[in-house]
This record gives structure tokens, C-alpha cells and sequence, in this order.
């Protein structure tokens, strides 16, 4: 009998899947693949379903010899060792990213060797099957699973990619921007509710002016567009009296994490560093906010993250230690270290003597001026949440700019047109119910 193989990276079995099965089933015996959720997270969305669910699920389809756990988007462990006569998919992976899988399985199987081919079968996406996609996205966009994902991706990833959102615009490049590189297949895990990105959008000052009525509204727009969980810039959180209403509304909205920095009073960004007036709380105090954050929180799911503003302030690396090791104490789930230094050496510094006492509390960092660090050294230093904090911002507005000069100075917009979005992308970016 021939071997014919297919991976699938679904949570709901429809007729697209059957169909492929039923094709392959005229080939030979039917092996198919169910990707990990570490893989299928980088690839396409996180599941609905656990892993094991899934494999039970592939299982009890008729026909189907073996189910083979894909540990990787791409096939080469699995035809390495399976060595399938055939590999059929539905033909979606002819163009876009996925055509780097497609392409990669076609060498893997020239390499082996023999009549092994690759069938593509058209893909099946007609109004039911966009019916329980939809359904699935919906899903995962509900508080309840929304909330706890940044604690599951915690546990699956090895740093946590988060990304700025200040709009559903900026929401839906956070959702759905994926990228091959080198055979590497990536997207952002979570998104960043910054208060310098969200006062920036509205023309304002980073100075805790944009209301939380304003800064909810925000969250809304971009929850209303995706499913990635939220962590939100929570400034100093205010008084502790206003924090505790402030975490209940998050969590009720479905938000997985706030942050709050260790200042009081008039706060600034931090990246104006010492050449503003600003005040950093007391170690007592600023427990205070954390302890009563914690105790009114309903759910284990949400999580409160202390900011520590003593490298930013020049106050030394032994305050910064002595203010996380308090801040756990209090209850804090998570310890984010600020600096504006270039060099990543304090941030490093930071990180290893934290850990060399506490090994579980995630460690969050907002590389914005140490830019040159990667997220793999990131990680080799503990550190599990990366926020990219600003860029999105900050790449849309010299764009936009540009484009307002050009049309100014040629008196029409046709010089532009070559470094728009076409209009029909524009379109088809926003989907319709
Ligand atoms: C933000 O994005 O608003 C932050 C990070 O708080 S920083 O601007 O670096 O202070
Ligand atoms: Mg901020």
C-alpha cells in the first residue's frame, strides 16, 4: 500500500478536511498529521480545543490509518521518517506564506526520491465552512477565553511578542500579520494598549490626560476586530481607591494583564528618563495598590504586572531589586524593568540577579531604546514578555506625513499612488459580517 499523508491544523473537522481525506483514501493508506499548539500558534491561530482533543478528533475519522504528531510547520521530520508516497493539501498552499511549505514539501520529497508527488485538491471555503471559522474566532475573542491566554502563552512560548495596538486598524495588523523567514513561520502572541501610542493617536500628551473611558474605548475598538489577548498600560493605575475599579473593569472586558509603573503624581513617559520632574512611589505604597489590585480581581486568569522605574530614574540596580522582590511579595504576577539605556547591559544585569532568587515571576521588557538585543538573548536571560511598545506608531506617522507633503507639493496625489494600500486591499482587509 502507498503512503499518502496531510497535516491538519484546524479545531473543527468540516468538509474541506473530509474531502481531502476522501481524496487521499483513492491513493493509498491515509496518515495525517496534527500540528502542536506551539506550532499551530506561530503558523495560524490558538486553538479552541486542546491538543488532545484534536488528535481524538482526526482519530475518529473513517479512514484514517494513523494520526502523527507535527511538532513543526514544516515537513521534514515527518517525510524524513514516514517517507509518505504522496502529501496532498488543499491547493490555498499554492500562494502566500504557506507556499514556502508547499515548496519546501516538493524538495523534501524530490530529495527522497521515487514517483512522490504532491496533490493538491481545491479548497473548500463555501459559506458553511466561513460559518464555523467565524464561529471559532468568535470563540476566541469571548472574555472568558480571551483572558486567560496570556497565561496560557505564557507556558507555550518562549517569550511572549507583543506588539502596540491603539485603533481596530493597528488591532487587526497585530491579529493577523504572519511571516515566513528562512523556513521560520511567526506572528504576534498579544497586544499592547500603550497610553504614549493611545494619547499619541489622539493628539494628546502621555501625561494619564486620556481618560479611562477613552483609554476602554480603545481597548473595545481593537477587541471588537481580534482575538490576541490584551495587556494594558495602566500608567500608575491612579489612586489605589480608583485601581481596584479600574482591574475589575479589565478583567470584565477580557483583558489578561495591567501594568502599573511605580510613580506617582504628575506622571510622564518614561522616556523623557530625568530631564522631567518625576516621582517614584514608596516601596509601601506602592504594595498597597498591587495587594488591593489583587484582592478585588475575580478570576485566577488576570494578571497584575509591577513596573519598576528605578533604572529609568537613576536610582540604582539594588532599589530596582529590592522593589521587585517587595512587589512579588505583595502579589504582583509579573516584574516589567524600564530603561532608556541603549546599551541592554542594565536591563541583563537586572534579569540575572532577579532570577538568581526567583526563577517563576514572568519578567516583562519594552526594548525600545535597547533595540539591538534579540529575543532569543531576551530569553536566555529570563525574561518571558517582549513589548514592542511604540513602533507601529512611530512607522505610520513619518509615512503619513510624506504623503501629506508630496500631494501638497505636486498638487495631486498620483506621485503617492505607487506606496499606497490599493483600494481593493483596503477593502477586503476589513471583513464583513
Ligand atoms: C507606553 O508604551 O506607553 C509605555 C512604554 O509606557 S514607554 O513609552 O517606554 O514608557
Ligand atoms: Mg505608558
Amino acid at each position: 500500500m502507498k503512503k499518502v499523508y496531510t497535516c491538519f491544523c484546524t479545531d473543527v473537522i468540516h468538509e474541506g478536511h473530509l474531502n481531502i481525506i476522501n481524496e487521499a483514501k483513492k491513493y493509498g493508506e491515509v496518515y495525517v498529521g496534527v500540528l502542536t499548539d506551539e506550532a499551530m500558534i506561530r503558523f495560524n491561530r490558538f486553538p479552541a480545543v486542546s491538543f488532545e482533543e484534536r488528535v481524538e478528533m482526526v482519530k475518529a475519522i473513517e479512514g484514517v490509518k494513523e494520526v502523527i504528531v507535527q511538532r513543526e510547520i514544516m515537513y521534514d521530520k515527518v517525510i524524513g521518517e514516514l517517507k509518505p508516497d504522496y502529501v496532498i493539501h488543499g491547493d490555498n498552499w499554492k500562494s502566500g506564506t504557506m507556499k514556502a511549505i508547499r515548496d519546501n514539501v516538493e524538495k523534501l520529497l524530490k530529495e527522497l526520491g521515487g514517483d512522490r508527488q504532491i496533490i493538491d485538491v481545491p479548497y473548500t471555503y463555501n459559506e458553511n465552512v466561513k460559518r464555523i471559522d467565524a464561529k471559532i474566532k468568535e470563540k476566541l475573542a469571548m472574555p472568558e477565553y480571551r483572558r486567560k491566554r496570556l497565561r496560557q502563552l505564557l507556558k507555550l512560548r518562549p517569550i511572549v511578542k507583543t506588539i502596540e495596538v491603539h485603533s481596530g486598524l493597528t488591532g487587526l495588523i497585530a491579529e493577523k500579520t504572519v511571516v515566513e523567514h528562512n523556513g521560520e513561520f511567526d506572528q504576534f502572541d498579544a497586544m499592547w494598549v500603550s497610553s504614549l501610542c493611545d494619547s499619541t493617536a489622539k493628539g494628546k500628551p502621555d501625561i494619564e490626560l486620556v481618560d479611562m473611558t477613552s483609554r476602554f474605548r480603545t481597548i473595545d475598538d481593537v477587541m471588537e476586530v481580534t482575538t490576541k489577548p490584551i495587556i494594558f498600560d495602566g500608567d500608575t493605575g491612579g489612586l489605589t481607591e480608583h485601581f481596584v475599579y479600574t482591574v475589575r473593569s479589565l478583567e470584565r472586558m477580557g483583558v489578561s494583564a495591567v501594568i502599573i509603573e511605580d510613580k506617582t503624581g504628575l506622571k510622564k513617559n518614561s522616556l523623557f528618563g530625568t530631564e522631567v520632574a518625576q516621582t517614584q512611589d514608596t516601596i509601601e505604597n506602592f504594595c498597597e495598590k498591587i495587594a488591593a489590585g489583587k484582592k478585588v480581581q475575580l478570576t485566577d486568569d488576570f494578571m497584575i504586572v509591577a513596573r519598576i522605574e528605578s533604572l529609568i530614574l537613576e536610582r540604582g540596580m539594588e532599589d530596582a531589586l529590592e522593589r521587585a522582590h517587595a512587589y512579588v511579595k505583595a502579589g504582583a504576577d509579573g516584574i516589567m524593568i524600564h530603561s532608556r539605556k541603549k546599551d541592554p547591559a542594565e536591563i541583563l544585569e537586572f534579569c540575572d540577579k532577579f532570577r538568581a532568587d526567583n526563577k517563576q515571576t514572568p519578567i516583562v521588557v519594552v526594548p525600545s531604546s535597547f533595540n539591538t538585543i534579540t529575543e532569543a538573548e531576551l530569553a536566555e536571560h529570563g525574561v518571558n514578555i517582549v513589548i514592542y511598545a511604540n513602533q507601529l506608531t512611530r512607522s505610520a506617522f513619518p509615512a503619513m506625513e510624506q504623503t501629506a507633503k508630496d500631494i501638497l507639493k505636486y498638487h495631486r496625489a498620483h506621485e503617492v499612488d505607487s506606496r499606497l494600500l490599493p483600494i481593493k486591499d483596503i477593502i477586503s482587509l476589513i471583513e464583513e459580517l
